[in-house]
């Protein structure tokens, strides 16, 4: 894990040196980030459109922060971030002569409930952040709307199934698989990274930012996905 950490850390340097100090959100080229991921690797998958790419520095809210820090003693200004998303739906159908040629699919991919072509819809998350505090525990999630002056101006979590009117807190819905969770723990040198890839894409505007909490997530019933206090948040757009 520790090599992933690294592998991951190599690219938010890379990340944040090709961004310089200003903020972008901008699609970049090739899955390279990806590369080694549960997406990357499966067969019958493509990529939709471009990957969505995010890095900034925190800093107060504005109208225009792409990351902005509510609690600077937790999340300083000037701390950077860097996000990359990136979707796959299932390949085309094959035509006849690439059918008979098929290999074997993936074992332990499972089915998808349509059946009508093979491969996954998936959304791989990676999330790289520098100039944190020192070993601190962080939660982070996907957020349906866009970071605003006030920590809960997010808005809830991101639900792939949403979870019935007064259900909150049930980890049949609030769980790692059926939202997006980043949760990440920074090393002795301030940086922290996560990934992650759920077997869904977003719904077109309905995910917005990710907000960054003062615990891990915890999962038990009744408290699933209560992370704490929001200290930050990054506007993306999915
Ligand atoms: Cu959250």
């Amino acid at each position: 894990m520790r090599t992933v950490a690294r592998t991951i850390l190599g690219l938010t340097c890379a990340c944040l040196t090709l961004a310089g100090c200003g903020e972008q959100h901008d699609a970049v080229a090739g899955p390279k980030a990806a590369s080694g991921s549960p997406v990357a690797a499966k067969r019958d998958t493509q990529p939709v459109g471009s990957p969505s790419m995010v890095t900034g520095a925190f800093q107060p809210y504005t109208d225009d922060a792409r990351a902005i820090t509510y609690v600077p003693e937790e999340i300083p200004t000037g701390a950077r971030v860097m996000l990359l998303a990136r979707t796959s739906t299932p390949a085309a159908p094959r035509t006849k002569n690439e059918t008979a040629e098929k290999p074997s699919t993936d074992s332990g991919t499972p089915a998808e409930d349509s059946g009508a072509t093979p491969g996954i819809v998936s959304t791989s998350f990676t999330f790289a952040l520098t100039g944190l505090p020192a070993n601190e525990d962080y939660g982070a999630h996907l957020h349906t709307r866009p970071c605003g002056p006030h920590p809960g101006d997010a808005g809830p979590h991101y639900q792939n199934v949403e979870a019935p009117e007064g259900v909150e807190n049930d980890p049949t819905y609030t769980n790692p698989r059926n939202e997006a969770w980043l949760d990440f723990t920074t090393d002795s040198d301030g940086d922290g990274s996560a990934m992650t890839t759920v077997e869904w894409v977003p719904r077109e505007g309905e995910a917005n930012s990710i907000v960054i909490h003062a615990n891990p997530t915890p999962t038990a019933a009744g408290h699933a996905g209560d992370a704490g206090q929001r200290l930050g948040c990054v506007n993306v757009a999915l």
